[in-house]
């Protein structure tokens, strides 16, 4: 690394590039902000500017080539994650790609490639919900033992309203791959089948999906439900649950107070993922940060990335054929 403080590389400068930008510059120890790029010279240019005149890039290239930028955290659009993370593995330099790693299984696995090429792990993908307290906080006490075997896996995860209506296999990839990895990492266990179900917004806009459930077998033979919801209207939640042997484990929603009032109960429910997970970003890029500084790599790899979207592929299929479908799977090298 160039220096103690890790510089780094924003690729994206849009609504979750700029909160990591923030959070690196102003919530984390031991990094800055050196660079942003993005696309639009405007938006580049204003994110550049709140870290303390960043240089700003339109191009990803060259910001991944810049010899100040000692890692780079990709936040543009899912398409473009794959390319610009193996940019950043052919380049020798750490990064930290928001999920999804790619949008098919096939350029996840050029990744995995990549680093096993490399003989080192340089990816990470931005499943922060493994830094959310609440999801901790379940992971540690099912895997203490307190349940006894795991049964069911069952999570929730309602956004608020889409700007835009996003069919099926962008839910999946987009949105539910969160689930998926949680699925995958809460359990301990990867998953055999899946079987999607999933309504439309209306008959005039068929193709982009409001509902979505997916119903997965893992590989003991334990059960999974992984609920969604595009457009609840009334704010964001994701809630999981774990159904055990001799008991249950649930995460609540976010922990707000409960307020009694005029002959009523009510509690807040957070607007957006933003809000809902806010600390989880920042104890992410903690993390990442407190990893490079160590020259080591932390939290969900590649690999994790490509099994993820091997289960979302499988669900899409299911989408399409209306009938459960396999998920298949790759070896796990020694490299993770
Ligand atoms: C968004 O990209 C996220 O990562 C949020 O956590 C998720 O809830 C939302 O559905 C995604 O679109």
């Amino acid at each position: 690394m160039a220096s103690e403080t890790i510089n780094v590389g924003v690729i994206g400068a849009g609504a979750i590039g700029s909160l990591h930008a923030e959070n690196l510059m102003r919530r984390t120890m031991g990094a800055t902000v050196v660079a942003v790029m993005d696309i639009k010279e405007a938006a580049a240019n204003a994110v550049a500017a709140a870290c303390d005149g960043a240089r700003a890039y339109d191009d990803a290239g060259d910001l991944i080539a810049d010899p100040d930028v000692d890692a780079v955290l990709i936040a543009s659009t899912d398409r473009s994650h794959a390319d610009f993370t193996l940019g950043c593995i052919e380049a020798g330099k750490p990064a930290l790609c928001e999920k999804p790693l790619a949008t098919t299984v096939a350029d996840a696995e050029r990744i995995v490639n990549a680093e096993l090429a490399a003989g080192r792990r340089l990816a990470q993908v931005g499943f922060m919900r493994e830094y959310d307290l609440a999801h901790r906080e379940l992971y540690d006490l099912l895997h203490s033992g307190v349940i006894g075997e795991s049964l069911k896996f069952r999570s929730v995860h309602i956004n608020p309203q889409f700007s835009r209506e996003l069919p099926i296999e962008s839910v999946i990839t987009n949105s539910l791959i969160h689930d998926i990895h949680s699925a995958r990492w809460i359990m301990g266990e990867e998953i055999s089948s899946v079987y999607t179900q999933w309504l439309p917004f209306d008959r005039a806009r068929a193709q982009s999906a409001r509902l979505a459930e997916l119903q997965l077998v893992y590989k003991s033979g334990a059960l999974g439900s992984l609920e969604y919801n595009g457009d609840s209207g009334y704010g964001y939640e994701v809630t999981v649950e774990v159904t055990g042997e001799s008991g249950r484990l649930n995460t609540a929603s976010h922990p707000s107070p409960s307020l009694r009032q005029a002959g009523a109960l009510s509690r807040a429910i957070t607007p957006n993922w933003p809000q809902r997970f806010a600390q989880a970003y920042i104890d992410e890029a903690q993390d990442w940060i407190n990893a490079l500084r160590r020259k080591e790599a932390t939290g969900p790899s590649a690999w994790d990335g490509a099994m993820s979207l091997i289960v979302a592929e499988a669900a899409i299929r299911s989408a399409e054929t209306g009938r459960p479908q396999p998920v298949g799977a790759i070896g796990k090298p020694s490299l993770y």
